[in-house]
Formats: structure tokens, C-alpha cells, sequence
């Protein structure tokens, strides 16, 4: 109800920060950095259009999907440029109080704050940057970016909405590729779970992890238990959530029109529909045994279904099992 709004009135405070931070980011491109990397020597910038692509549909992840208070849908990207030495939030690794609260409730001030002290204090960041909220599973958001020889890496995160701590994003990518920039990289993104929330599905309640985890990939079967909500244990890997699409532009204000039939996805290894198998309780207790005094009876148990199949998933067996048996009792 309230996430729609609070998500667009803070995207436009965002900006406003963004708009701050850049100004004060003038002038750090010319301060040294570590030498252990490969030095990138491409021409001194680039600038890139990056597009995200929401891929949550029902159709893929039938299981649990949010259809309302709120439905699926994506927060606000923010995106980080920097050198190699920097890292917005990497896998294996505890999230930061910033990346925690990004990917818990898609607020962004601590992680720019975050990102803003790292800037001053070891000259690892060049520019933040954002993208407005994509309300609904599917659909596009843009935005454009610049980066630097120096400053040649780009990271980036969302936040699934709703979800306990789950995001999507790009860890440490180099646009630099020895001496030149890269044209067109298309990546397939898959969900990650931060580790600071135990949540199985989408609209769990809040339950912090105590003692903090670390930042993992979540699949098909990990974590492996059957009430996550991304956990099929039919598929061999979950279809990607979301795309983005990174493609190298002229350093023009001009807003250059992407030919996206040059860029190949590559969505023939993914089936389009996620089979969903039923899934049914345990049996009850055998019922009262029915029957005349003397001869035998019938007693019935059942059970019911917790997750209808969806996508010519398997069907549901029976939920209604009887039995012949003999009364203990007979009046
Ligand atoms: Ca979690």
C-alpha cells in the first residue's frame, strides 16, 4: 500500500543526493590508485546506457508470487562506478549495514552514505548513480553512466519487492577490456539473499538472522528447504529474474536509441514456464471406525493441498484414503 509511494518519494530525494554527491566527486579521477590490477588503457571515459529488465513473472516463479499488498515488483537501482579495490557488496561476504537496508526494505540513504565515505577515503569511487522503480515484476528501467580508466568497474543493486532481504545486482563487472571499452554486455541476473533476514518467502515478517550470514546466491535448491519460495527442486537452475543490458554510448546529451534486435539474449536455455508440482499435508489420523457390530468397517484419513500445481506441474494424488477395519468398541 504505502511501498509504492515510499519507494517514488524516495527515489526523488535520491536524485537530489546523487545530484550532491557527483558535484562533490569532481576531481577525484586524478588521485592514485592501487597498481595490482591490470591497468585499464582505454581512452580516458566512457559513457554506457544501462538497461534493466524485470523477468519476475508468475509464469517463471509460479510458486508464492506476489500478486498483491504489494505485488512483485522492483525498487530503485543504484548503481556504483569504481576501481577494482572497491566493493559495493560481494558474494561470501557480509553485507554492510547500508547493503542490509537496501536489500531488506530498499532504502537507500545509509548505503549512499557508505558509498560517499569510501569515495573520500580511499578515492575507490568515481560516481553513484540510480534508476527509478519498476512497478511490476516485468518492465524496463534506464539510466545512463559514466566511467574512467581509472574508475572502470561497475556495481550495482535492486531490491525484490516485496521479499525478506533479496536482491538482484552486479558485483565488481570491469567495462574495461585492456586497451578498449566494451560495446554491448548483456548478463542474466539471479536472486541473492543478504543474510540479515531469515524470511523463506516473499511476505515473511520481518525475522532478523542472528547471528548475521553471509551474502549468497539463492537457487533452485539452496537454500534447501521446501517452504523457500524460490525452491524447485525440478529445475537444475532458476531462470534468470532479471537482464541488464549495458551498452556503450557517444559521449553525446543526445539520448541514443537502442537497436535491442543487435542483442541477443540468451533465453533458449530456459524453459518460460516453472513447473510447479502439487503439494499436499500429511496424512490426518485414521478416523472413527464405522461399521454394525460384528462385522468389519471403514475408516477414513485425509489430507490437503498446500500448493496447487501450476505449469503442468505434477497433479495432486489423492486427498481421501479409506480402510477396512474391525470397531474396538461395539454397542
Ligand atoms: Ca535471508
Amino acid at each position: 500500500m504505502n511501498t509504492t509511494r515510499n519507494i517514488l518519494s524516495s527515489s526523488v530525494a535520491l536524485y537530489h543526493l546523487i545530484v550532491m554527491m557527483l558535484t562533490l566527486g569532481q576531481g577525484v579521477h586524478s588521485l592514485p590508485v592501487p597498481t595490482d590490477v591490470p591497468m585499464c588503457t582505454a581512452s580516458e571515459t566512457a559513457q554506457y546506457r544501462l538497461t534493466f529488465s524485470g523477468k519476475w513473472t508468475q509464469a517463471a516463479f509460479p510458486k508464492q508470487y506476489p500478486v498483491y499488498r504489494p505485488p512483485a515488483q522492483w525498487s530503485n537501482l543504484i548503481g556504483v562506478t569504481h576501481s577494482s579495490d572497491y566493493h559495493m557488496w560481494q558474494r561470501n561476504e557480509f553485507a554492510s549495514n547500508g547493503v542490509r537496508e537496501f536489500a531488506e526494505k530498499g532504502e537507500a540513504w545509509t548505503l549512499m552514505k557508505e558509498v560517499e565515505a569510501a569515495g573520500e577515503r580511499i578515492q575507490s569511487v568515481y560516481g553513484i548513480f540510480s534508476a527509478p522503480a519498476v512497478m511490476g515484476g516485468t518492465g524496463q528501467m534506464n539510466t545512463e553512466f559514466e566511467v574512467f580508466a581509472r574508475h572502470s568497474y561497475l556495481s550495482f543493486m535492486v531490491h525484490l519487492v516485496p521479499s525478506p532481504d533479496w536482491f538482484v545486482g552486479v558485483e565488481n563487472f570491469d567495462l574495461c577490456d585492456g586497451d578498449h571499452w566494451k560495446e554491448n554486455v548483456s548478463l542474466e541476473l539471479f536472486p541473492f539473499d543478504a543474510g540479515t533476514d531469515s524470511g523463506f518467502t516473499f511476505s515473511s515478517p520481518n525475522f532478523e538472522t542472528i547471528p548475521q550470514d553471509k551474502i549468497t546466491q539463492i537457487t533452485s535448491s539452496f537454500p534447501s528447504h521446501p517452504a523457500n519460495s524460490f525452491y524447485y527442486p525440478r529445475l537444475k537452475h532458476l531462470p534468470p529474474i532479471a537482464k541488464v543490458m549495458l551498452t556503450k554510448i557517444k559521449k553525446t546529451n543526445q539520448i541514443i536509441s537502442l537497436n535491442s534486435n543487435n542483442i541477443l539474449f540468451n533465453t533458449h536455455k530456459y524453459q518460460k514456464y516453472t513447473p510447479l508440482d502439487c503439494e499436499v499435508s500429511v496424512w490426518s489420523p485414521w478416523g472413527l471406525c464405522k461399521s454394525k457390530c460384528g462385522d468389519s468397517g471403514v475408516q477414513h484419513r485425509t489430507r490437503y493441498i498446500i500448493m496447487h500445481p501450476a505449469n503442468n506441474g505434477l497433479a495432486c494424488p489423492l486427498l481421501e484414503e479409506e480402510r477396512k477395519c474391525f470397531p474396538d468398541n461395539c454397542l
